[in-house]
């Protein structure tokens, strides 16, 4: 199949711009065997460049370019598929901004495109080469580039690792992750995950039960969180819990419940913040307004979890915006190295900070993701790579620190 694959990266700095053109030169050979046509823009940093050829060339090719130490910081932006060749099979072109105009570079470019004009004029590929050539050079944030230089140190929580379950004869038990500002080396605040007593997951859980008790067994569950957080004696902390939001529909006097077992385990209602996901928050949310602001008016924080991975989007925070949103980890994963990923976490930053919700990326497992998105403006992050959930208890944290 017909695949274009764009990405853009940095020249090394070690890497002089000959030693590009002598890159090319063998590239131009190796392309036309394997009919890729490869196009590179270079502006003196910045690469742009355009693979079109046969998928599986194309996507080989991709993986060895990428793993090359040339260059670095590489993003893939685009990888689409089309019933024609946009470029000449010219095997491969370099269009140095440095010595041509910007508006030369783009007539070159056109000059081997196969496309009619006005179908290139609305072409995303076009638009991606256009924009590279007038644009001046980007703020990159090198976020990728400074992973290296950091290191993870181990340290224990004041909180003990285990307590134990905290009432006897709990038909479930719940595991502490906390929610980390390395920036300012602090817990911002923990999440109470529900386990099985066997340690099985909440699918686990939830599905061995009879489904005419799911709402009302989730609910009492929250008691045992607070019990844990009264336990190992949070403090000023903040405790998330996880709610089914039709729990709060279905069974009557489900707030007054929630209230209750905060003050009766010592915490303040201000300290509890309810994580709904985007889709059950969708799907019933003329159903459960009503206990969303029941809520609120008694002071529960409210979060949206896996933002991102359900069908409503942004679209959701025009009818209700929450005091934080938990990025789905299925953006944040590898979000250094894809343009898509980047530009939305970009738009969600941009939303939150004007609507002054706070923000999480959930599920950071690689050093390079958190170096990108604390380069995009996030401060909280939760995950594998800075503290695992931990059963009746906070396990330790990894902080990062800079190398020596
Ligand atoms: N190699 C190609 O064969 N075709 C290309 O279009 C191509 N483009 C490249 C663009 C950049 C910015 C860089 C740094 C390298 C490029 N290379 C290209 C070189 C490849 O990364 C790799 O060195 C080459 O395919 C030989 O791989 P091999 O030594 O594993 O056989």
């Amino acid at each position: 199949m017909l695949t274009t694959l764009i990405y853009r990266s940095q020249l090394n700095s070690s890497c002089k711009s000959i030693q590009l053109s002598a890159l090319v030169k063998k590239a131009r050979h190796r392309n036309a065997l394997l009919n890729i046509t490869g196009i590179l823009l270079f502006n003196g940093r910045d690469i742009l460049q355009i693979l079109e050829g046969a998928e599986e060339n194309v996507v080989k090719l991709f993986h060895r370019i990428r793993d090359d130490k040339r260059h670095n910081d590489v993003v893939e932006l685009m990888r689409d598929y089309g019933p024609r060749r946009r470029f000449d099979n010219v095997g491969m072109l370099l269009f140095d901004l440095r010595i041509e105009s910007p508006s030369a570079v783009l007539e070159s470019v056109l000059h081997y495109s196969k496309l009619e004009s006005y179908l290139a004029s609305d072409d995303r590929v076009f638009k991606f080469i256009q924009s590279f050539i007038t644009r001046k050079k980007t703020s990159h944030s090198g976020a990728a580039l400074t992973a290296d230089k950091w290191t993870l140190t181990k340290e224990k929580t004041r909180f003990s690792e285990s307590v134990g379950v905290p009432i006897a004869n709990q038909f479930c038990q719940f595991a502490l992750q906390p929610i980390v500002e390395p920036g300012e080396g602090k817990i911002s605040s923990l999440e109470a995950l529900i386990r099985s007593n066997d340690g099985g997951s909440p699918e686990h859980f939830f599905k061995a039960l009879d489904q005419d008790k799911v709402y009302e067994v989730d609910l009492q569950t929250k008691a045992y969180a607070f019990a844990l957080a009264e336990k190992i004696g949070i403090g000023g902390h903040k405790i998330a819990v996880n709610l089914l939001p039709m729990s709060l529909v279905n069974v009557p006097g489900a707030v007054e419940f929630l209230v209750d077992q905060i003050k009766l385990h010592g915490l303040q209602p201000e300290q509890v913040v309810i994580e709904v996901t985007e889709n059950e928050m969708i799907s019933g949310f003329n159903q459960f307004n009503s206990a969303i602001k029941q809520l609120r008016a008694e002071g529960i924080g409210l979060a949206i979890d896996d933002f991102g991975s359900g069908y409503a989007g942004l679209s959701l925070l025009t009818r209700f915006q929450p005091d934080k949103i938990k990025i789905d980890r299925e953006i944040v994963s590898n979000i250094h190295l894809s343009g898509p990923k980047q530009a939305i976490v970009k738009s969600i930053v941009s939303c939150c900070t004007d609507m002054e919700i706070s923000l999480v990326a959930e599920g950071i497992e690689k050093i390079e993701e958190w170096c990108w998105l604390e380069s995009a403006g996030i401060r909280r992050f939760q995950g594998f790579l800075f503290a695992r959930p931990q059963l009746n208890g906070v396990g330790d944290i990894h902080w990062p620190r800079i190398a020596c």
